[in-house]
């Protein structure tokens, strides 16, 4: 992400003479190495001042064709006329977003004239550039707020992160081994669709291929890993050989998702021909390191696990695949219970993981696997649910607070996660249902609604946010408009 460039283009026009122009390019490269200067997730570089149509055109092309550059970011020092704009953004193939601002902060009280007037009029030069935006329906973020105000630069920066995980959709591999869980429905979805929207090649390898390279795996390549596992994770188990068949599977997995340049993968319980155990810490391990994974082959939610760790990564919190499992509905203590048989990512833990092995019954384990067990750590949080509606996709998320959780549960041998949902469990869970979300989602303490609301619109795909003042007519009629499409 740190290499990757956003390209700052601001709008004017030859109207106001020379020396406004010159202004206007030495402010903007001025504002460029300001943003810069902050610790943004992209470069931000400063492009040029357009003043024609063949200049915004020219600008646009070099966007598109360019791989470093992740998309533009618009600003109108002065009036531009938009009608020079039209014929270069129609062909805008990067995320784009317009940066409502104005150079100076305060209107100066003793100082302002017509001269000031006249180079200082962003305040209609965007609503100009606005105008030809929404006239040609293009997805565009717009943030406003004084360029050096933090809240601006925070805009910014997440604004930038979406346009990387844009990027990161667009040259995606998904490794399925084998197919999804037998009858289930939400899980499965039109692959051709998925590679139109969001760029995704998903394609199966047979369990026999990770075989052969699971047989490969050497005895050093082991011990190496199995020193990582000692410096990150407690050792609750004696049974050594079992962990170390998981960092050979961890290894298998890693070597073919990095042979086909894949960034997420699935398998499935049901198939496990030649192999001892599903993998568990395997896999725990593997999305720690920031590939994606879903369970039963749900290759959406491997896909955006992946996406939204790449979208959220060197923040704090953590992302992992996740799947609504149980309620607690005693009054005033509603909670959802999450968890997965085995693969939850330990960026979610509250402290150091425990190694543990228990017997797995649902599947083809030979042995008991090896997982990693741990409790949540409590925060602010989304969980997002993919769902192919036919012909079209629903991006479904969820405002949720992550919660202590007052049961220690020492029987489960799974990570788990204890949460509030929004605007409360009754109606939250009422509206997930209502919306067609799905029981696996991807759950996130970095990824904002804004975020991943910003995501879609890139995809042009449908978006459902339940938050704290969601009502059942709100959602009702938004999902009524959309199933009358
Ligand atoms: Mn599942």
């Amino acid at each position: 992400m740190k290499n990757k460039e956003i390209w700052f283009i601001v709008g004017s026009q030859h109207l106001y003479g020379d020396d406004v122009l010159k202004t206007v390019e030495k402010r903007a490269k001025e504002m460029a190495s300001f943003i810069n200067n902050k610790s943004m997730p992209c470069k931000f570089i400063f492009k040029g001042v357009v003043k024609t149509s063949d200049d915004a055109t020219h600008l646009i092309k070099k966007a598109n064709y360019q791989n470093a550059c992740l998309g533009i970011v618009t600003w109108c020092h002065t009036f531009s006329p938009s009608k020079m704009w039209i014929n270069g953004l129609k062909i805008l193939q990067k995320p784009w977003c317009h940066l409502v601002t104005q150079y100076n902060r305060e209107i100066p009280n003793l100082q302002i004239n017509m001269d000031f007037m006249n180079l200082n009029q962003a305040a209609h030069g965007d609503r100009e550039h606005g105008f030809i935006g929404a006239r040609l329906r293009l997805p565009r973020k717009i943030i406003m707020g004084h360029w050096q105000d933090q809240t601006t630069l925070d805009d910014l920066a997440n604004w930038m992160r979406v346009a990387y995980a844009y990027h990161v959709s667009q040259n995606l591999n998904v490794i399925r081994f084998g197919d999804n869980m037998r009858n289930v429905a939400v899980t499965e979805g039109d692959k051709v669709e998925a590679q139109i929207k969001f760029g995704w090649q998903v394609n199966t390898w047979a369990v026999g291929d990770l075989v052969k390279e699971i047989k490969k795996v050497t005895e050093k390549e082991i011990n190496d890993l199995m020193k990582t596992y000692m410096s990150l994770y407690e050792f609750k188990t004696k049974k050594l050989d079992l962990v170390k068949y998981q960092a050979r599977e961890e290894i298998a997995i890693k070597k073919m998702l990095d042979k086909y340049h894949a960034g997420a993968f699935t398998n499935t319980f049901e198939d496990l021909y030649g192999i001892w155990q599903l993998p568990g810490l395997a896999t725990q391990h593997l999305m720690a390191s920031g590939y994606g994974y879903g369970g039963e082959g749900d290759w959406k939610v491997s896909a955006l696990t992946h996406i939204i760790k790449m979208m959220t990564k060197g923040m704090k919190g953590g992302t992992s695949f996740m799947e609504d499992y149980t309620y607690n509905l005693v009054e005033g203590k509603e909670f959802s219970l999450g968890a997965h048989m085995l693969e939850v990512c330990p960026s979610l833990a509250s402290k150091k993981p425990r190694i543990e092995t228990h017997h797995l019954g649902i599947g083809m384990n030979e042995k008991d696997p090896a997982r990693l067990v741990f409790e949540g750590k409590p925060g602010k949080a989304t969980v997002t649910s993919l769902v192919d509606m036919g012909g079209r996709f629903r991006m479904i998320v969820q405002d949720i607070e992550v919660v202590k959780s007052p049961y220690s549960m020492p029987h489960l041998p799974t990570a788990r996660v204890l949460w509030r949902a929004m605007p409360n469990l009754r109606d939250g869970a009422k509206f997930w249902i209502l919306a067609g979300g799905a029981h696996h989602t991807v759950l996130s303490m970095d990824a904002t609604p804004e975020m991943l609301r910003d995501l879609a619109e890139l995809f042009d795909i449908e978006f459902i946010h339940i938050n704290k003042n969601t009502t059942y007519e709100s959602l009702k009629a938004q999902l009524d408009a959309r199933d009358r499409k």
